[in-house]
């Protein structure tokens, strides 16, 4: 019996450490620990409600539109203007946060899993005059290889040619997201942080100007999802066909829901173009609703000292890093104290199981090019071809909504920050159900909670001992190196992990909690 630590593990957003026992060469056990805490809770105590929406948006530099979109929700729900956003309002959300989709689908793939599957050094022997391979060879010829090396060997297979076509577009990817930040600017104000989003609506006005240059920009990153991002990941599918079985986990499958397609007050009730819901394997992939009632928060291996299974709108941060048998600062949320995998795959199994157009047509066609019924979908590439097939459905609706805008009619709803009131925005972010809740008291935030999707899929072992999503899908896996265990990130990055949002390494007093050594 052996033990493999990864920490931290490259290529994600934050710092996380998986400890996987294995014996006989599969892993017997797996534990996953988030090991930075976020305080934004915190932070936020006393505050002015309207603050939520400009701090939350600081949880995290890769998703802060997220969580600009679900405090906004939240605000809007507390205000009670959540029916009176004009579709002006509603629909430049959408735009604003399609395009945070898009930008972090796109570096997903090429900037964080490719080169788990693609060979860059295939770029060695170029002697071609693309500006975008010479951009990597030269990196190549002069012996620093990073960001592409350290990495795990012995499983690269894919053919020279598809290895420098790849590589190529791991570069142009990068121009795609900086084309993907400006169509957000254009209604949100700049990325990180946009300005627009406001409860009752958003801040910027509608013109034919704007129109014409979104639709302009985002055609240019519909042709690049269409013509290489798609086809970039049905040629590793065909490759790596074996991880269509490999990393599929609990099974289990939750979404608040995303991109709002009207107002109706009642976020459970409301129409969003992928719809909420959730259904599990082990029950024939039934659809079943989502009551956001039975979400609760364990923490038995956590590090907190706050009470244990409590619904967010009641949650407690209290850290305590002392805490015996934690291993993780991430909580463990639970939907009636049941394990919930969250994300693009979860989204779209949910759309296909409710025979959600596009969606139903393009999964189908994608299982039939692999001769795959729908069970090939609960795994690692089953996790990028949902986040693929997302981002074609998302670019080619935006397509649609910028088009529906009405230059001169508004585009927010006025509002009174109350004395007192609860709220609750839940949404989908890129990486999966994203919920926030507000209390606020004498018109200040008395506590807010956030409960963001890779506490859903990176969380401990919860009270009664059942592994989170990343143990679960770890735990069975065949380990061939131990030495080089390219299986374990594979099936981690899958998972789009986001530690971002524990942004804080020291305590206080400012003693430092913990070393972490890169190799
Ligand atoms: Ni920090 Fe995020 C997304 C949110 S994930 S990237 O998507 O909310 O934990």
């Amino acid at each position: 019996m052996g033990k493999i630590v990864i920490d931290p593990i490259t290529r994600i957003e934050g710092h996380l450490k998986i400890e996987a026992t294995v014996e006989g060469g599969v892993v017997k056990e797996a534990k996953s620990s988030g090991m930075l805490w976020r305080g934004i809770e915190l932070i936020l105590k006393n505050r002015d409600p309207l603050d939520a929406q400009r701090i939350t948006q600081r949880i995290c530099g890769v998703c802060p539109t997220a969580h600009s979109t679900a405090s906004t929700l939240n605000l809007d729900s507390a205000f009670g203007v959540d029916d009176k956003i004009p579709d002006n309002g509603r629909i430049i959300r959408n735009l604003i946060f399609g395009s945070n989709f898009l930008q972090s689908h796109i570096l997903h793939f090429y900037h964080l899993t490719a080169l788990d599957f693609v060979d860059v050094t295939a770029v060695a022997g170029y002697s071609g005059k693309d500006p975008h391979l010479m951009q990597v060879k030269k990196f190549i010829d002069g012996g620093a290889l990073a960001p592409f090396v350290p990495r795990y060997e012995g499983d690269y297979r894919l053919p020279k040619q598809v290895n420098i076509d790849a590589t190529r577009h791991y570069v142009e990817a990068l121009n795609m997201r900086t084309l993907a930040h400006e169509l957000l600017a254009i209604f949100g104000g700049h990325m990180p942080h946009n300005m627009s989003m406001m409860p009752g609506g958003v801040t910027e006005n509608v013109s034919i100007d704007k129109i014409a240059s979104f639709r302009w920009k985002l055609e240019k990153l519909r042709h690049f999802i269409d013509n290489i991002y798609i086809p970039d990941v049905l040629a590793v599918a065909g490759v790596y066909s074996d991880y269509f079985s490999i990393g599929g986990g609990c099974g289990n499958f939750l979404t608040y829901g995303v991109f709002d397609m009207d107002s109706q007050p009642d976020l459970t009730k409301r129409k969003r173009l992928f719809p909420n819901g959730l259904t599990s394997v082990k029950d024939g992939l039934k659809p079943d609703a989502l009551d956001p009632s039975k979400i609760t928060e364990q923490v038995k291996h956590s590090w907190y000292s706050s009470g244990t299974d409590l619904h967010p709108s009641k949650g407690e941060t209290k850290p305590d890093l002392k805490k015996e048998g934690a291993y993780s600062w991430l909580k463990s949320p639970r939907y009636d104290g049941k394990v919930y995998e969250v994300g693009p795959l979860a989204r779209q199994v949910n759309a296909y199981i409710r025979g959600v157009e596009p969606t139903k047509t393009i999964i189908d066609s994608v299982l039939k090019k692999f001769n795959a019924g729908p069970s090939a979908l609960v795994s690692v590439l089953g996790r990028h071809a949902a986040r693929a097939i997302e981002a074609k459905i998302v670019a080619d609706e935006m397509a649609k909504w910028v088009l529906q805008l009405k230059p001169g009619e508004p585009v927010f709803a006025e509002y009174k920050v109350p004395e007192s009131s609860e709220g609750m925005g839940i949404t989908d972010a890129p990486r999966g159900a994203l919920g926030h809740w507000i209390r606020i008291k004498n018109h200040k935030i008395d506590n807010y909670q956030a409960i963001v999707p890779t506490t859903w899929n990176g969380g401990p072992r919860d009270d009664s001992g059942q592994p989170g999503p990343f143990e679960q899908a770890l735990e069975g896996t065949k380990v061939k190196d131990e030495k080089n265990p390219f299986e374990l990130v594979r099936i981690v990055r899958s998972f789009d992990p986001c530690l971002a949002c524990a942004i804080h390494v020291i305590n206080p007093k400012g003693t430092e909690l913990n070393r972490f050594i890169l190799n």
